[in-house]
């Protein structure tokens, strides 16, 4: 595969080392085989998320020394709501400190205890949140999602048909709203198309039932859209954005992905002004004065530049591809991931790589521990670890796919980091059948994976 060179140059460096072996084993062993207690400085390259861990460019730092710190009124706060407009096209806007602030402050507004959120594939923080507003989280993600060998070009498409179906089952008054991710993270970074956008929105209308994004990575599903989607490869990706965003009442958004800041979230509104207001009183008690929401004034001068920077196409462009490089790479090797690769993070199929274990052996954790243990790398598990018990049983449930993600931070490793990463995967894709699982043996019961002890089989 041809490589271009990133779209930029490098004016600050950051060290990293890779500690020893004996050195790796030992920091796990302290860490109970949760890569989430890890020291970063133990870590050679980290690929535990692409939230809040990319690089700014020189025109945010420049900006960051132009932010206006008031509390009420921030000069700061209005530049951001000129981005935001242009952007999205929609009306209103709330700053919040990342998105789970921006899911606090916005669901309890949409979800009466008992009712349902209808989602492609819910992240886990989202059904977290939809859990303690005592809604219930409920994916309809088309089938294909869970073949990781299935090559569609839109894996994140919601499936329209389970989507009317569980309308009915429920009856339309316990939907709380339509939630679309974009791109879905947990079907490991698929995009949703617009064909199927507008044909959520046309059901929605259909039940009078609001339809929101979950909108972290909105960009990157703009340009798969602009790849993939026929009748679109002429169209600008501010453009393609724009009409995404006029199919939905409104979005949360982490904007430590797309919004490329280290941290900072939003709430849109399209038009609602009842909604926004409702929203204005409730940010208050739990994020801060609307006009700062939990961030400083140099945070929102930094987002507002950056929401202008990830539509550019020429950072897609090498954004998407060095993701794609080092899926290809695996691929090459015989390693099954999720195909095709994702915007932020290459998938890869611990339940294929590790077919010896079974799901209560976590094979993600296993592999996740094992690449650590190999070469100082730090992904993350998706699968039946995160996925965590059946809160009204206690029972562990059983994730469709058991991943090891390699989360790609934005602007910040080269394709030397890839190829370090590819290469040590592949030893151990040769010498698979040594790797252990592992148990866990201390959890909390809201999302457990962040802070669970585990021991090894
Ligand atoms: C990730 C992080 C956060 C996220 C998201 C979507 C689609 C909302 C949020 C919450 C979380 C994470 C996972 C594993 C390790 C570290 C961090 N996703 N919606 O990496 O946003 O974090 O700002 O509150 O992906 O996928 P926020």
């Amino acid at each position: 595969m041809q490589k271009m060179p990133e779209p930029y140059r490098i004016k600050m460096v950051e060290s990293i080392q890779l500690i020893p072996r004996a050195e790796r084993e030992r920091k796990l062993a302290e860490a109970h085989y949760n890569v989430f207690a890890l020291r970063a400085e133990d870590v050679f390259i980290d690929l535990l998320t692409d939230s809040g861990t990319g690089a700014m460019s020189d025109a945010q730092w420049a900006a960051i020394m132009t932010g206006d710190e008031s509390y009420a009124g921030s000069r700061s706060y209005y530049r951001l709501e000129d981005a935001c407009r242009e952007t999205f096209g929609h009306q209103y806007f709330a700053p919040t400190h990342q998105g789970r602030g921006a899911e606090n402050v916005l669901f309890p507004l949409l979800i009466k205890p008992g009712q349902v959120v209808l989602g492609n594939m819910h992240f886990d923080t989202t059904k977290a949140h939809i859990e303690l507003k005592g809604g219930e989280a409920v994916n309809c993600i088309v089938p294909e999602a869970f073949d990781t060998a299935n090559c569609s070009p839109f894996k994140g498409n919601m499936d329209i048909a389970c989507l009317e179906r569980s309308i009915e089952e429920n009856g339309v008054e316990k939907v709380a709203f339509v939630l679309l991710t974009i791109t879905c993270n947990s079907a490991g970074g698929q995009p949703v198309s617009m064909a199927n956008i507008k044909a959520v929105r046309e059901v929605a209308d259909r039940y009078h039932l609001p339809l929101f994004f979950d909108a972290a990575r909105f960009a990157e599903n703009a340009y798969f859209i602009k790849k993939r989607e026929p009748g679109y490869e002429n169209r600008s990706i501010p453009q393609i954005v724009r009409e995404m965003f006029a199919y939905v009442d409104g979005f949360t958004m982490s904007a430590k992905k797309d919004g490329l800041v280290n941290i900072g979230g939003l709430i849109g509104i399209k038009d609602d002004e009842v909604l926004y207001s409702k929203v204005r009183a409730n940010v208050v008690p739990i994020e801060g004065f609307p006009t700062y929401g939990g961030l400083a004034g140099r945070d929102l001068e930094a987002l507002a530049r950056g929401l202008r920077e990830v539509v550019e196409e020429p950072y897609l462009e090498s954004r998407i591809g060095q993701v794609a490089y080092l899926g290809e790479k695996m691929l090459a090797a015989g390693i099954p991931i999720q195909q095709p690769v994702g915007g932020h993070a290459v998938f890869v199929d611990a339940g294929k790589f590790l077919s010896h274990l079974h799901n209560n052996e976590f094979p993600g954790q296993a592999l996740t521990i094992e690449l650590y243990r190999e070469a100082g790398v730090r992904g993350v598990e998706v699968g039946s670890f995160l996925l965590g018990r059946d809160p009204r049983t206690g029972e562990q449930l059983v994730s469709p796919l058991e991943l090891l993600r390699l989360t790609i931070p934005r602007r910040t490793y080269t394709f030397n980091h890839m190829d370090f990463v590819a290469d040590a995967l592949i030893r151990i894709y040769q010498r698979r059948h040594e790797v252990r699982g592992v148990k866990v043996v201390e959890e909390s019961q809201v999302l457990r994976h962040f802070t669970a002890k585990l021991a090894l089989l």
